[in-house]
């Protein structure tokens, strides 16, 4: 049997995650590569899981709690079950965008799931960057530190020249780590995340 592989969307609250990884899996799915879907999110009413189910992805979801903290239990039963029941090519994980991502690899890890590689990308909303680093940036570096590469969101909302100042401070908080523009709405960046996901 072939082994799936894990992409988590790290990022705060807001970010675009949830547009990012419909992408993808709009992507992978042109491509028939099966991908399963799992989001945790902190309210009862699952909002981004309905959204996903709505465009016909296999959506698992886990709500009201973080993955990361206490429901990390919940999230390796879940793992295992999307490994039997699914066994999909690609398992995207939305954490919720209070989670830090390097947990939820762990757990994957250590969930026994046969996962062959696990990708974190860290998204940064270029509109809300300073606001972030001028209220959060603690938590805010530690949500990205862990990502393979890092994703600014919503490029089509600033200006080039607002775009390059963000990246390169993202940059000097990370360095060596590749930048990749993205915008859902002129869908630029998009095929070069999935290919750099894809391996
Ligand atoms: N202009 C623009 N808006 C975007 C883009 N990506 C996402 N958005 C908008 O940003 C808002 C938040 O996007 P989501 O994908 O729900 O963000 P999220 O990170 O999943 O949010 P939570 O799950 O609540 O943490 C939505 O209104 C999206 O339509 C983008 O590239 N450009
Ligand atoms: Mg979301």
């Amino acid at each position: 049997m072939v082994n799936m592989f894990t992409c988590i969307i790290g990022g705060f609250l807001g970010t675009g995650k949830t547009t990012l990884l419909m992408k993808i899996a709009a992507r992978c799915r042109k491509k028939e590569v099966t991908v399963a879907i799992l989001v945790n999110e902190m309210g009862e009413v699952g909002i981004d899981g309905a959204t996903i189910k709505a465009e016909g992805y296999n959506a698992v979801e886990l709500p009201d709690g973080c993955i990361c903290c206490s429901l990390s239990g919940s999230l390796q039963n879940a793992l295992k079950n999307i490994d039997r029941d699914i066994h999909p090519d690609v398992l995207i994980i939305e954490p919720t965008g209070l989670a830090l991502p390097h947990k939820v690899k762990e757990l994957v890890r250590t969930s026994m799931i046969d996962s062959d590689r696990t990708v974190i990308v860290g998204l940064a909303d270029t509109k809300r960057f300073d606001e972030l680093m001028a209220n959060k940036e603690e938590f805010f570096r530690r949500q990205l530190l862990p990502s393979d590469f890092l994703v600014m969101t919503k490029v089509d909302l600033s200006t080039k020249e607002e775009t390059d100042r963000i990246s390169n401070e993202l940059r000097g908080m990370n360095p060596g780590k590749d930048i990749v523009y993205v915008s859902a709405i002129t869908g630029e960046g998009i095929d070069e995340v999935v290919r750099r996901i894809m391996g």
